[in-house]
Parts: C-alpha cells; sequence; structure tokens
C-alpha cells in the first residue's frame, strides 16, 4: 500500500473545513496512518518548498503556510498520492475541477486550502519532513475487504 503527505493549509483550518477535508478521503477510502495540527517553522517551510526557491511566489508561499496551524496527515491506499491528489484539484483553485477540494472551497493559488505530494519519491520525502517514524500508525481496518 501506497502512503502520501496532505496537509490542511492555514487557510482550511481557520475556515474550518478540518473535518470536511479528511472526512472526503476516509469516505473515499484511505486509511489514516498519522495526523497531527502544527505550526511549521520557517525552516521547515523552506525545505519543503525548496524547489521553488528563488521563484516570485516563494517568500508569500513562505509565509503564507507559517501563518497560522495546518493538519498534517499521511494517507495510505491503493495508489494514494494520485489518489488525492485527484481530490485535491489543480493547484489553482480556478483551474480545479467543480467537485474537488481546491475546486469546491478555494478561490486564489495563494490560499488554495491543502497540499498534496505530487508523486512517491515526493511522498516519501515529505512524509519524512513533517512525521517522526512513531507517528506513524499501521493497523488493520476490519472494512478493508469492502474497500479492495
Ligand atoms: P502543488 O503541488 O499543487 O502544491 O503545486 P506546486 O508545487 O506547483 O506549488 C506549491 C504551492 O505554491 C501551491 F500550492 C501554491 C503556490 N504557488 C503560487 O502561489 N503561485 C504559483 O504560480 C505557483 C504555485
Amino acid at each position: 500500500m501506497e502512503r502520501t503527505y496532505v496537509m490542511v493549509k492555514p487557510d482550511g483550518v481557520q475556515r474550518q473545513l478540518v473535518g470536511e477535508i479528511i472526512s472526503r478521503f476516509e469516505r473515499k477510502g484511505l486509511k489514516i496512518a498519522g495526523l497531527k495540527l502544527m505550526q511549521i517553522p520557517r525552516s521547515l517551510a523552506e525545505e519543503h518548498y525548496g524547489e521553488h526557491k528563488g521563484k516570485s511566489f516563494f517568500a508569500p508561499l513562505v509565509d503564507y503556510i507559517t501563518s497560522g496551524p495546518v493538519v498534517a496527515m499521511v494517507l495510505e491506499g491503493k495508489d494514494a498520492v494520485s489518489t488525492a491528489r485527484e481530490m485535491m484539484g489543480a493547484t489553482n483553485p480556478l483551474q480545479a475541477a467543480p467537485g474537488t477540494i481546491r475546486g469546491t472551497y478555494g478561490m486564489d493559488i495563494g490560499r488554495n486550502v491543502i497540499h498534496g505530494s505530487d508523486s512517491p519519491a515526493s511522498a516519501e520525502r515529505e512524509i519524512n519532513l513533517f512525521f517522526r517514524p512513531e507517528e506513524l500508525v499501521s493497523y488493520d481496518r476490519s472494512l478493508d475487504r469492502w474497500i479492495y
């Protein structure tokens, strides 16, 4: 089973969308393997978004992601990375399909509610950035045979 890193960004927490968003992933069938509310230190934000260093939106992006608490989670399931990305919709809420998380709740690329790893390699990197191994839990769900 694959794991992905997902986080409700500060705007999602402030807008009280945490329960709604987690509920979507749960209902889809993804399993929660890790979950916490945290305030991201600036250094971690800069590392997480390191690929965007030097771009014009880098500083505002780091300001935004450190502006309030986020809900960090690790979700597990078959093709978890691409499943979560599909459910989130395009980076720019303007292009995100209606019904996706960003398509439903977002208006602006700079306040796009949620993050999700874009590949299995990114997922591994981001899970290790945000979670210690002992914070992740492996367990069986009795409903798994009804999903797979
Ligand atoms: P995503 O993988 O969907 O999070 O998108 P990117 O890694 O391309 O971008 C990371 C974050 O940077 C996005 F969530 C929003 C922000 N961003 C901007 O603010 N402006 C841009 O032009 C591109 C990205």
